[in-house]
Protein backbone atom coordinates (compact mmCIF):
# COMPACT_ATOMS: atom_id res chain seq x y z
CA UNK A 1 0.00 0.00 0.00
CA UNK A 2 1.08 3.34 -0.35
CA UNK A 3 0.30 5.91 2.36
CA UNK A 4 -1.92 9.14 0.94
CA UNK A 5 -3.10 11.68 2.24
CA UNK A 6 -5.99 14.14 0.35
CA UNK A 7 -5.35 17.66 -0.54
CA UNK A 8 -7.97 19.77 -2.14
CA UNK A 9 -4.95 22.40 -3.97
CA UNK A 10 -3.75 26.01 -3.52
CA UNK A 11 -6.85 27.97 -2.35
CA UNK A 12 -8.61 25.22 -1.13
CA UNK A 13 -7.30 23.83 1.90
CA UNK A 14 -6.04 25.18 5.06
CA UNK A 15 -3.36 22.00 5.17
CA UNK A 16 -0.23 22.62 2.47
CA UNK A 17 1.75 19.96 0.54
CA UNK A 18 5.09 21.18 3.04
CA UNK A 19 2.75 19.69 5.99
CA UNK A 20 1.89 16.79 4.12
CA UNK A 21 5.31 16.13 2.99
CA UNK A 22 6.13 15.46 6.61
CA UNK A 23 4.09 13.05 7.89
CA UNK A 24 5.92 10.10 8.23
CA UNK A 25 5.74 7.62 5.41
CA UNK A 26 3.22 9.75 3.53
CA UNK A 27 4.25 9.96 -0.26
CA UNK A 28 1.30 10.66 -2.12
CA UNK A 29 -1.51 13.02 -2.18
CA UNK A 30 -5.25 12.45 -3.23
CA UNK A 31 -6.37 15.43 -5.01
CA UNK A 32 -8.42 17.23 -7.57
CA UNK A 33 -9.25 20.42 -9.79
CA UNK A 34 -11.47 21.55 -7.47
CA UNK A 35 -13.24 24.30 -9.03
CA UNK A 36 -13.84 21.96 -11.86
CA UNK A 37 -17.82 21.38 -12.89
CA UNK A 38 -18.91 18.01 -13.05
CA UNK A 39 -19.17 17.53 -16.82
CA UNK A 40 -16.04 19.61 -17.73
CA UNK A 41 -13.36 18.28 -19.57
CA UNK A 42 -10.30 18.34 -17.40
CA UNK A 43 -7.33 20.52 -19.49
CA UNK A 44 -4.23 18.89 -19.76
CA UNK A 45 -2.00 21.74 -18.56
CA UNK A 46 -4.32 22.09 -15.60
CA UNK A 47 -3.62 18.62 -14.74
CA UNK A 48 0.26 19.22 -15.52
CA UNK A 49 0.54 22.16 -13.38
CA UNK A 50 -0.85 20.66 -10.58
CA UNK A 51 1.36 17.43 -11.06
CA UNK A 52 4.21 19.80 -11.14
CA UNK A 53 3.50 21.77 -8.11
CA UNK A 54 2.95 18.41 -6.14
CA UNK A 55 6.61 17.11 -7.19
CA UNK A 56 8.08 20.18 -6.23
CA UNK A 57 6.87 19.45 -2.75
CA UNK A 58 8.56 16.03 -3.06
CA UNK A 59 5.31 14.15 -3.23
CA UNK A 60 3.09 12.63 -6.21
CA UNK A 61 -0.37 12.71 -7.26
CA UNK A 62 -1.10 9.48 -6.34
CA UNK A 63 -4.79 9.43 -7.35
CA UNK A 64 -7.83 11.83 -8.13
CA UNK A 65 -10.82 12.21 -5.65
CA UNK A 66 -13.06 13.14 -7.57
CA UNK A 67 -13.79 13.71 -11.05
CA UNK A 68 -17.72 13.89 -10.48
CA UNK A 69 -20.49 12.24 -12.78
CA UNK A 70 -22.65 14.84 -14.75
CA UNK A 71 -26.27 13.96 -12.87
CA UNK A 72 -27.27 13.42 -16.37
CA UNK A 73 -25.29 10.42 -16.50
CA UNK A 74 -26.42 9.66 -13.32
CA UNK A 75 -30.41 9.65 -14.79
CA UNK A 76 -29.68 7.92 -18.10
CA UNK A 77 -30.73 11.32 -20.27
CA UNK A 78 -30.13 11.66 -23.56
CA UNK A 79 -27.72 14.07 -22.99
CA UNK A 80 -25.34 11.75 -21.57
CA UNK A 81 -23.15 10.46 -24.15
CA UNK A 82 -21.64 14.05 -24.55
CA UNK A 83 -20.84 14.43 -20.72
CA UNK A 84 -19.34 10.90 -20.80
CA UNK A 85 -17.16 12.13 -23.88
CA UNK A 86 -15.84 15.13 -22.32
CA UNK A 87 -15.33 12.49 -18.79
CA UNK A 88 -13.64 10.34 -21.47
CA UNK A 89 -11.28 13.51 -22.87
CA UNK A 90 -10.53 13.85 -19.23
CA UNK A 91 -9.51 10.43 -18.33
CA UNK A 92 -7.22 10.70 -21.63
CA UNK A 93 -5.72 14.01 -19.95
CA UNK A 94 -5.08 11.99 -16.48
CA UNK A 95 -3.92 9.27 -18.31
CA UNK A 96 -1.03 11.37 -20.34
CA UNK A 97 -0.06 12.64 -17.15
CA UNK A 98 0.42 9.09 -15.53
CA UNK A 99 -2.35 9.73 -13.40
CA UNK A 100 -3.85 5.86 -13.01
CA UNK A 101 -6.61 6.14 -10.02
CA UNK A 102 -9.52 7.84 -10.11
CA UNK A 103 -12.32 7.91 -7.15
CA UNK A 104 -15.98 8.76 -8.28
CA UNK A 105 -19.35 8.18 -6.71
CA UNK A 106 -22.61 7.31 -8.41
CA UNK A 107 -24.67 8.99 -5.81
CA UNK A 108 -27.79 11.04 -6.90
CA UNK A 109 -27.85 14.64 -5.99
CA UNK A 110 -26.21 14.61 -2.72
CA UNK A 111 -22.29 13.26 -2.02
CA UNK A 112 -21.87 12.09 1.69
CA UNK A 113 -24.28 13.31 4.22
CA UNK A 114 -24.12 13.99 7.88
CA UNK A 115 -26.34 16.05 10.07
CA UNK A 116 -23.40 17.35 12.81
CA UNK A 117 -20.38 19.09 11.17
CA UNK A 118 -19.06 19.73 15.07
CA UNK A 119 -20.58 17.50 17.78
CA UNK A 120 -18.19 17.83 20.81
CA UNK A 121 -17.01 15.03 22.37
CA UNK A 122 -15.87 14.40 25.92
CA UNK A 123 -12.55 14.96 25.49
CA UNK A 124 -13.17 17.94 23.49
CA UNK A 125 -12.49 17.48 20.24
CA UNK A 126 -14.99 18.30 17.39
CA UNK A 127 -16.24 15.84 15.44
CA UNK A 128 -19.06 14.96 12.34
CA UNK A 129 -21.62 13.18 13.06
CA UNK A 130 -25.32 11.42 11.63
CA UNK A 131 -28.44 11.16 13.27
CA UNK A 132 -31.52 9.51 11.51
CA UNK A 133 -33.82 11.89 13.20
CA UNK A 134 -32.72 14.15 12.27
CA UNK A 135 -32.37 14.14 8.28
CA UNK A 136 -36.20 12.95 8.93
CA UNK A 137 -36.72 15.86 9.96
CA UNK A 138 -35.00 18.05 7.61
CA UNK A 139 -35.69 18.99 3.84
CA UNK A 140 -32.70 18.76 1.56
CA UNK A 141 -32.54 22.58 0.87
CA UNK A 142 -31.91 22.61 5.17
CA UNK A 143 -29.86 20.03 5.23
CA UNK A 144 -27.86 22.46 3.10
CA UNK A 145 -28.14 25.57 4.84
CA UNK A 146 -26.85 23.59 7.58
CA UNK A 147 -23.76 22.18 5.97
CA UNK A 148 -22.41 25.67 4.79
CA UNK A 149 -23.18 27.56 8.17
CA UNK A 150 -20.98 24.78 9.82
CA UNK A 151 -18.09 24.48 7.37
CA UNK A 152 -15.73 26.80 8.47
CA UNK A 153 -16.57 28.82 5.49
CA UNK A 154 -14.76 26.00 3.54
CA UNK A 155 -16.56 24.64 0.34
CA UNK A 156 -17.81 20.99 1.19
CA UNK A 157 -16.80 18.44 -1.27
CA UNK A 158 -19.97 17.52 -2.57
CA UNK A 159 -21.96 19.97 -1.24
CA UNK A 160 -21.45 22.93 -3.72
CA UNK A 161 -24.03 25.39 -4.19
CA UNK A 162 -23.99 25.13 -7.72
CA UNK A 163 -25.13 21.85 -7.08
CA UNK A 164 -27.54 22.97 -4.94
CA UNK A 165 -28.78 25.06 -6.98
CA UNK A 166 -30.92 22.72 -8.73
CA UNK A 167 -32.23 20.60 -6.29
CA UNK A 168 -35.86 20.76 -6.37
CA UNK A 169 -35.58 20.00 -10.26
CA UNK A 170 -33.19 17.54 -9.21
CA UNK A 171 -35.49 15.35 -6.92
CA UNK A 172 -38.36 15.79 -9.35
CA UNK A 173 -35.88 13.98 -12.26
CA UNK A 174 -35.03 11.00 -10.07
CA UNK A 175 -38.86 10.67 -8.88
CA UNK A 176 -39.10 7.64 -11.63
CA UNK A 177 -35.46 6.43 -10.51
CA UNK A 178 -34.89 3.00 -9.37
CA UNK A 179 -32.00 1.21 -8.02
CA UNK A 180 -32.04 -0.91 -11.10
CA UNK A 181 -32.26 2.17 -13.37
CA UNK A 182 -29.34 3.39 -11.61
CA UNK A 183 -27.28 0.37 -12.11
CA UNK A 184 -28.05 0.12 -15.60
CA UNK A 185 -26.92 4.19 -15.88
CA UNK A 186 -23.59 2.83 -14.07
CA UNK A 187 -23.50 0.10 -16.22
CA UNK A 188 -23.52 2.18 -19.81
CA UNK A 189 -21.21 4.92 -18.14
CA UNK A 190 -18.45 1.61 -17.37
CA UNK A 191 -18.56 0.09 -20.54
CA UNK A 192 -18.25 3.42 -21.98
CA UNK A 193 -15.14 4.67 -20.60
CA UNK A 194 -13.09 1.08 -20.08
CA UNK A 195 -11.73 1.36 -23.10
CA UNK A 196 -9.72 4.44 -22.10
CA UNK A 197 -9.34 3.10 -18.95
CA UNK A 198 -7.69 -0.35 -20.72
CA UNK A 199 -5.70 1.91 -22.97
CA UNK A 200 -4.16 4.37 -19.54
CA UNK A 201 -4.21 1.96 -17.06
CA UNK A 202 -6.64 4.42 -15.45
CA UNK A 203 -8.39 2.24 -12.51
CA UNK A 204 -11.62 3.65 -11.50
CA UNK A 205 -12.65 3.82 -7.70
CA UNK A 206 -16.23 3.84 -6.92
CA UNK A 207 -16.92 5.46 -3.56
CA UNK A 208 -19.62 3.91 -1.80
CA UNK A 209 -22.77 6.16 -0.91
CA UNK A 210 -22.34 7.39 2.25
CA UNK A 211 -24.54 6.77 4.82
CA UNK A 212 -24.99 3.35 3.00
CA UNK A 213 -28.62 3.32 3.06
CA UNK A 214 -31.40 5.75 0.70
CA UNK A 215 -31.94 9.34 1.90
CA UNK A 216 -34.82 11.45 0.82
CA UNK A 217 -36.25 8.66 -0.91
CA UNK A 218 -33.44 8.93 -3.46
CA UNK A 219 -31.97 5.52 -4.89
CA UNK A 220 -28.34 4.48 -3.24
CA UNK A 221 -27.13 1.43 -4.63
CA UNK A 222 -23.07 1.17 -3.67
CA UNK A 223 -24.42 -0.03 -0.05
CA UNK A 224 -23.50 -3.22 0.66
CA UNK A 225 -21.84 -6.66 -0.21
CA UNK A 226 -24.39 -8.17 -2.73
CA UNK A 227 -24.59 -4.62 -4.86
CA UNK A 228 -20.64 -3.85 -4.94
CA UNK A 229 -20.41 -7.62 -6.28
CA UNK A 230 -23.01 -6.88 -8.41
CA UNK A 231 -21.73 -3.41 -9.82
CA UNK A 232 -17.84 -5.12 -10.70
CA UNK A 233 -19.22 -8.45 -12.10
CA UNK A 234 -21.99 -6.46 -14.61
CA UNK A 235 -19.09 -4.98 -15.98
CA UNK A 236 -16.04 -7.10 -15.27
CA UNK A 237 -12.67 -5.84 -15.91
CA UNK A 238 -10.52 -5.07 -13.26
CA UNK A 239 -10.01 -0.88 -14.41
CA UNK A 240 -13.25 -1.27 -12.88
CA UNK A 241 -12.96 -1.37 -8.71
CA UNK A 242 -13.70 0.11 -5.52
CA UNK A 243 -12.83 2.64 -3.07
CA UNK A 244 -13.09 0.81 0.22
CA UNK A 245 -14.33 3.01 2.72
CA UNK A 246 -14.98 1.85 6.02
CA UNK A 247 -16.64 5.23 7.31
CA UNK A 248 -19.00 4.86 4.59
CA UNK A 249 -19.84 1.27 4.29
CA UNK A 250 -19.47 1.20 7.99
CA UNK A 251 -22.43 3.49 8.39
CA UNK A 252 -24.28 0.05 8.03
CA UNK A 253 -23.55 -2.33 10.94
CA UNK A 254 -24.62 -5.14 9.03
CA UNK A 255 -22.00 -4.94 6.94
CA UNK A 256 -19.52 -7.28 7.55
CA UNK A 257 -16.07 -4.72 6.36
CA UNK A 258 -13.50 -7.27 6.95
CA UNK A 259 -15.86 -9.90 5.13
CA UNK A 260 -16.24 -7.58 2.10
CA UNK A 261 -12.57 -6.49 1.51
CA UNK A 262 -11.85 -10.18 1.20
CA UNK A 263 -14.55 -10.73 -1.41
CA UNK A 264 -13.30 -7.76 -3.16
CA UNK A 265 -9.98 -8.99 -4.05
CA UNK A 266 -8.71 -7.19 -7.06
CA UNK A 267 -11.32 -5.07 -7.30
CA UNK A 268 -9.72 -2.93 -4.21
CA UNK A 269 -8.02 0.18 -6.25
CA UNK A 270 -7.99 2.71 -3.12
CA UNK A 271 -8.58 2.39 0.48
CA UNK A 272 -10.25 4.84 2.93
CA UNK A 273 -9.65 3.59 6.60
CA UNK A 274 -11.37 5.67 9.06
CA UNK A 275 -13.90 4.34 12.37
CA UNK A 276 -17.22 5.14 13.63
CA UNK A 277 -18.27 5.18 17.41
CA UNK A 278 -22.15 4.16 16.96
CA UNK A 279 -24.55 5.06 20.34
CA UNK A 280 -27.30 3.18 17.88
CA UNK A 281 -27.70 2.14 14.19
CA UNK A 282 -29.44 5.82 13.87
CA UNK A 283 -26.79 7.78 15.58
CA UNK A 284 -22.82 7.51 14.94
CA UNK A 285 -19.99 9.76 15.40
CA UNK A 286 -16.89 10.28 13.53
CA UNK A 287 -14.50 8.75 16.13
CA UNK A 288 -10.60 9.11 16.46
CA UNK A 289 -9.01 6.13 14.00
CA UNK A 290 -8.38 4.03 16.69
CA UNK A 291 -10.26 0.85 17.46
CA UNK A 292 -10.27 1.93 21.06
CA UNK A 293 -12.11 4.93 20.32
CA UNK A 294 -14.84 3.19 18.12
CA UNK A 295 -16.96 0.70 17.25
CA UNK A 296 -14.51 -1.29 14.48
CA UNK A 297 -11.93 -2.84 15.09
CA UNK A 298 -9.27 -1.67 12.74
CA UNK A 299 -6.74 -4.19 12.78
CA UNK A 300 -9.00 -6.70 10.85
CA UNK A 301 -9.83 -4.02 8.59
CA UNK A 302 -6.08 -3.12 7.98
CA UNK A 303 -4.80 -6.88 7.84
CA UNK A 304 -7.90 -7.60 5.40
CA UNK A 305 -6.64 -5.07 2.75
CA UNK A 306 -2.99 -7.14 3.73
CA UNK A 307 -4.57 -10.54 2.99
CA UNK A 308 -5.50 -9.52 -0.12
CA UNK A 309 -2.35 -7.90 -1.22
CA UNK A 310 -3.83 -4.55 -1.59
CA UNK A 311 -1.16 -2.17 -3.04
CA UNK A 312 -3.28 0.53 -3.99
CA UNK A 313 -3.15 3.96 -2.16
CA UNK A 314 -4.81 4.03 1.04
CA UNK A 315 -5.52 7.28 3.03
CA UNK A 316 -6.65 8.02 6.86
CA UNK A 317 -10.13 9.40 6.22
CA UNK A 318 -12.06 12.48 8.19
CA UNK A 319 -10.41 13.60 11.34
CA UNK A 320 -11.60 15.06 14.49
CA UNK A 321 -11.02 18.73 14.84
CA UNK A 322 -8.84 18.69 17.49
CA UNK A 323 -5.91 21.31 19.20
CA UNK A 324 -7.51 24.25 18.40
CA UNK A 325 -7.36 23.59 14.33
CA UNK A 326 -9.78 25.14 12.63
CA UNK A 327 -10.31 23.56 9.00
CA UNK A 328 -13.08 22.07 6.51
CA UNK A 329 -14.59 19.51 8.47
CA UNK A 330 -12.92 16.31 8.74
CA UNK A 331 -9.89 17.25 6.75
CA UNK A 332 -7.74 19.40 9.16
CA UNK A 333 -3.92 17.79 9.36
CA UNK A 334 -3.51 16.76 12.86
CA UNK A 335 -6.04 14.22 13.23
CA UNK A 336 -5.49 12.64 10.01
CA UNK A 337 -1.46 12.70 10.43
CA UNK A 338 -2.18 10.61 13.83
CA UNK A 339 -4.60 8.25 11.49
CA UNK A 340 -2.08 7.92 8.73
CA UNK A 341 0.57 7.25 11.57
CA UNK A 342 -1.88 4.34 13.43
CA UNK A 343 -2.57 3.10 10.05
CA UNK A 344 1.19 2.46 9.36
CA UNK A 345 1.53 0.74 12.57
CA UNK A 346 -0.76 -1.58 12.07
CA UNK A 347 0.41 -2.14 8.74
CA UNK A 348 4.15 -2.48 9.84
CA UNK A 349 3.02 -5.22 12.76
CA UNK A 350 0.90 -6.94 10.26
CA UNK A 351 3.35 -7.44 7.88
CA UNK A 352 6.37 -8.07 10.24
CA UNK A 353 3.91 -10.89 12.00
CA UNK A 354 2.99 -12.70 8.90
CA UNK A 355 6.75 -12.85 7.84
CA UNK A 356 7.58 -14.81 10.60
C1 LIG B 1 -16.20 12.77 1.83
C2 LIG B 1 -15.64 11.97 0.71
C3 LIG B 1 -16.58 11.91 -0.49
C4 LIG B 1 -15.86 11.27 -1.65
C5 LIG B 1 -16.71 11.19 -2.90
C6 LIG B 1 -16.00 10.45 -3.99
O1 LIG B 1 -15.46 13.26 2.63
O2 LIG B 1 -15.25 10.71 1.11
O3 LIG B 1 -16.96 13.21 -0.81
O4 LIG B 1 -14.73 12.00 -1.96
O5 LIG B 1 -17.91 10.57 -2.65
O6 LIG B 1 -16.51 10.85 -5.24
Amino acid sequence: MEMTMRWFGTGFDTVTLEQIRQVPGVTGVITTLYDTMPGDVWPQERIHALKKEVEAAGLRIAGIESVNVHEDIKLGRDTRDQYIANYIETLENLGKEDIHLVCYNFMPVFDWTRTELARVRPDGSKVMAYRQDAVDQLTPETMFDRMSVDSNGALLPGWEPERMAHIKEMFEAYKDVSADDLFDNLKYFLEKIMPVCNKYDIKMAIHPDDPAWPIFGLPRIIINKENILRMCSMVDDPHNGVTFCSGSYGTNLKNDLPDMIRSLKGRIHFAHVRNLQFHSQEDFEESAHLSADGSFDMYEIVKALYDIGFDGPIRPDHGRAIWGEVSMPGYGLYDRALGAAYINGLWEAIEKSSRK
